[in-house]
């Protein structure tokens, strides 16, 4: 999808919205679903249809799609691996945790004071797994086995914090292990294992799903993949004529046309919510081996590039086919509204996020219970959207610019750019060009106390 066309199909979108009558509450399904939570790392918000046209084929994504509804306006809070993946478990800015940027080998990661969102759902009777990437958490009390989850398997943190890491390989001395229901399984990850990656978290997720049809779940796939250095395994060799990344994402949609099977095999389809996105967006200095967005900037960064996520979520029954949204919602969301369709209560400490189902389902005169959504990129807080989703305020900081595209593997250059105080009308102006700040000084000034909410309440 180029430019236009993405702000053609975003404005008819807000339009039809625009619409809708008066709003009632949604109330919860009578059976507890199971929640199917799968997440890319690093994948860019136009790497698979219906969001982008990538140079291969993504056809089980684009299934899912078909049976569920595509959100053009979902965000992560931070658009870095461990704060983005904390707050999708938390439902907890960064802000809140403190758990920012990436976490290195025996980082703390999410302090057990903030429930997970399996802790959160243990007591309705779930089983919890996590097959992937966890990153948040490296000691005996943060790691999966520690927060709920009940199996796991994966690393640690990510696949490239080891000792062939392109820049600095002295960071990382000890070996890359791959870990299962708590022990460590394979002791040095090497080059000719990571291709095995994605098949063994599938293995283990489609093994899951048919050991637990007769109980809810939660099954959390958080896939290594497709975060630098990429690995595919012999299967997917060649197979897009796209490159190492087509390859890679490939195997990724493979991976969940296996899990979707899965659901369907074991007459789970009805009675599952399968959600779909990324942690953040691509690591574009990595060239050929990242993925692409159409927005401004990228990973690591609080422009849309790096915080706007392409995502997929499916409920037969209650989320409708083939449909898209321009509500504008957050990772942090999606605790409380999973405890709301669970039927069980939020954790005791305090949460960020809000139930949107009503906005997930669309909901006749639903609006977001949010004033604002923030971000925030490492410890710094940079800038607030409302939460209708139309006005992104940038308050004054730096940021990182690619001046030199890396290719094949190897990593290219940032420079260190600023940005002043700058409003963004995200309808009119998705890609983040054009202050308007001092056309709407109303607008403004209401974002501006947002930000000093969110200061105040985290940064004092
Ligand atoms: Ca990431």
């Amino acid at each position: 999808m180029n430019r236009r066309q993405f702000l053609n199909t975003s404005t008819a979108a807000s339009l039809a919205s625009l619409a809708l009558p008066a709003h009632a509450q949604t109330p919860p399904p009578t059976n507890p679903p199971n929640f199917v939570i799968i997440l890319l790392d690093d994948s860019g918000w136009a790497d698979y249809k219906p969001f982008g046209h990538p140079p291969y084929p993504t056809p089980n994504i684009e299934a899912l799609a078909r049976q569920g509804c595509r959100f053009n306006n979902f965000y992560v809070p931070q658009a870095i691996c461990s704060a983005s993946r904390s707050a999708l478990l938390s439902g907890c800015y960064p802000s809140r945790t403190k758990v920012f940027g990436a976490h290195g080998p025996g980082g703390r990661g999410l302090e057990p004071s903030y429930a997970t969102l399996a802790e959160v759902l243990k007591p309705k009777g779930y089983r919890s797994a996590v097959f992937g990437k966890w990153h948040i958490g490296d000691q005996p009390d943060t790691r999966p086995q520690a927060r709920g989850f009940d199996e796991s398997c994966g690393l640690m943190y990510s696949n490239d914090m080891w000792e062939f890491h392109p820049e600095a390989p002295q960071n990382y001395r000890q070996p890359l292990h791959f870990w299962e229901n708590g022990k460590v399984k394979v002791e040095r990850m090497t080059p000719d294992l990571q291709p095995m990656l994605t098949t063994w978290y599938t293995e283990h997720a489609v093994d899951f799903i048919s050991r637990n049809k007769d109980n809810p779940f939660l099954l959390y796939v958080p896939h290594s993949m497709p975060h630098v250095p990429l690995f595919r395994s012999e299967k997917f060799k060649g197979k897009s004529g796209a490159g190492v990344y087509g390859d890679v994402m490939m195997e990724i949609d493979w991976s969940i046309g296996e899990i979707l099977g899965a659901l369907k095999k074991n007459g789970l389809d009805d009675n599952t919510f399968v959600l779909l996105t990324s942690d953040n967006g691509p690591w574009t200095s990595y060239g050929n081996h990242a993925g692409q967005t159409p927005f401004r900037d990228a990973k690591g960064t609080s422009f849309d590039g790096g915080t706007r996520s392409a995502c997929v979520m499916r409920y037969p029954g209650h989320i409708k086919p083939n449909s898209a949204s321009t509500r504008a919602l957050c990772t942090i969301d999606i605790l409380p509204t999973l405890a709301h369709l669970a039927q069980t209560p939020l954790p005791k400490n305090p949460v960020d996020g809000l139930n949107v189902w009503d906005l997930i389902t669309d909901q006749p005169g639903a609006v977001n219970p949010h004033d604002f959504y923030a971000f925030t990129t490492n410890q710094t807080f940079e800038a607030v959207i409302s939460a209708d989703g139309h006005w992104k305020l940038h308050l004054p900081h730096t940021y990182r610019d690619l001046v030199e595209i890396g290719n094949n593997g190897a990593p290219g250059k940032f420079r260190q750019a600023s940005i002043d105080l700058s409003l963004f009308d995200l309808e009119k102006d998705p890609f983040e060009t054009i202050n308007v700040a001092e056309k709407y000084p109303e607008v403004a000034t209401r974002l501006k106390m947002y930000a000093e909410q969110h200061r105040k309440q985290f940064f004092e």
